[in-house]
């Protein structure tokens, strides 16, 4: 019903795109990276905050949520945009990653996920009509379907079957669904093999979905090996619906992202290391809780205008982050989501006006990365 993508804009010289997203909370311009809300909270920030850098859609887990406080209560208390007041989209990922990547135990079969929770152990079990029942009492705009995410490295013919067994999940996923008020995204898996990748996409491309990932990337491979990937792999999707690269997110990766034909991002990186004193800055990465910057009376960012900038020193922040006091991971934190999401909107900018290829080699120059 209310989710239509439009592709506003192909770029001539990389297969960079824009386009338009619309949900039930509203419409996201991509490309579009996610900040991500896990528990129900993008860490230290409001949600007023999170409007002020304008974050268009947040990502949540499934996992986290079944497990505390239980999607029941969510759905109890309105569903998770009341829950914890956010009235935008959101995206819940369906725990099927998360459960390989955290839980002790897990025990995979057609049927599931036995898996024993990473909180206190107890033991639990998600199919992929529990990730949906789940993700249907939380009531977000995108559902992810449940899928298998191979480790990596993993042999080609664990891959095929796992891959195979994730379009089954899929088709599981579809019939579980029930609200129209909700879009469910498919995910492409197939690891580092080209065939498989091209198989994984044939199958769940033929379910028609609103949208559609690309999975089992960033999971240890070499970053050649992932890029390699991704010169091919979003290419085996539609044209007309988004593409999201699920949990990438560092600068580089977004620009290399975007110009292979990505529309969605979401990443922990730029809020973990946030709250480790790692700043992004136009001239590249700092770490301001290090000694050098505790006479550093300038700005995280000489060229930001966020309001962390406009009014605190590094050597404020350094100090804060020393002394464990809760507002510098709330500075740091407010200062690199506001840095990727301009970034996003910069790169928009740049696709819209074809200048994308020169605006990707001002910020790498800027930043020291190398422009290939
Ligand atoms: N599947 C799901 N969530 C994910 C991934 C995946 O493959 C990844 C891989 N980088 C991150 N998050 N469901
Ligand atoms: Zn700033």
């Amino acid at each position: 019903m209310s989710f239509e993508y439009t592709l506003k804009k192909k770029s001539k010289d990389t297969k960079a795109r824009l386009g338009e997203l619309s949900t039930p909370h509203g419409n996201i311009e991509t490309p579009i990276f996610m900040p991500v809300g896990t528990k129900a909270t993008v860490k230290t920030m409001t949600p007023d905050e999170l409007e002020d850098i304008n974050a268009q859609i947040i990502l949540s887990n499934t996992y986290h949520l079944y497990l505390r406080p239980g999607h029941d209560l969510i759905e109890e208390a309105g569903g998770l945009h009341k829950f914890m007041n956010w009235d935008k989209p959101i995206l819940t990922d369906s725990g099927g990653f998360q459960v390989f990547s955290l839980s002790d135990m897990n025990n995979i079969t057609e049927e599931g996920v036995e898996f024993k929770s990473h909180i206190d152990g107890s033991k639990h079990f998600i199919s992929p009509e529990k990730s949906i029942e789940i993700q249907t009492a939380l009531g977000s705009d995108i559902m992810m379907a449940f899928d298998e995410c191979p480790p990596y490295p993993a042999d080609r013919d664990y891959v095929k079957k796992s891959l195979e067994m994730t379009t089954r999940w899929l088709e599981r996923c579809i019939d579980a669904k029930t609200r129209d008020d909700q879009a469910l995204f498919g995910i492409m898996q197939g690891g580092m093999y080209k065939d498989l990748r091209e198989e994984s996409a044939k199958q769940i491309v033929e379910f028609d979905l609103p949208g559609y990932a690309i999975g089992g990337l960033s999971v240890g491979e070499p970053k050649e090996l992932m890029m390699e990937v991704l010169d091919y792999a979003p290419d085996l999707l539609p044209e007309n619906k988004p593409r999201y690269l699920m949990g990438v997110g560092t600068p580089f990766d977004l620009f290399e992202g975007v110009m292979r034909g990505v529309d969605m991002f979401d990443c922990v990186f730029p809020t973990r290391v946030a709250r480790n004193g790692l700043v992004f800055t136009s001239e590249g990465r700092v770490t301001v809780r290090n000694a050098t910057y505790s006479r550093d009376f300038t700005p995280l960012d000489h060229n930001c205008d966020c309001y962390v900038c406009q009014n605190y020193t590094r050597g404020y922040i350094r100090h804060l982050l020393k002394q464990n006091e809760i507002l510098g991971v709330r500075l740091t934190t407010y200062h690199n989501l506001h840095f990727l999401l301009e970034m996003m909107e910069n790169i928009r900018n740049a696709i819209a006006e074809d200048r994308f290829l020169e605006y990707r080699e001002e910020f790498y120059k800027s930043y020291g990365l190398e422009v290939d």
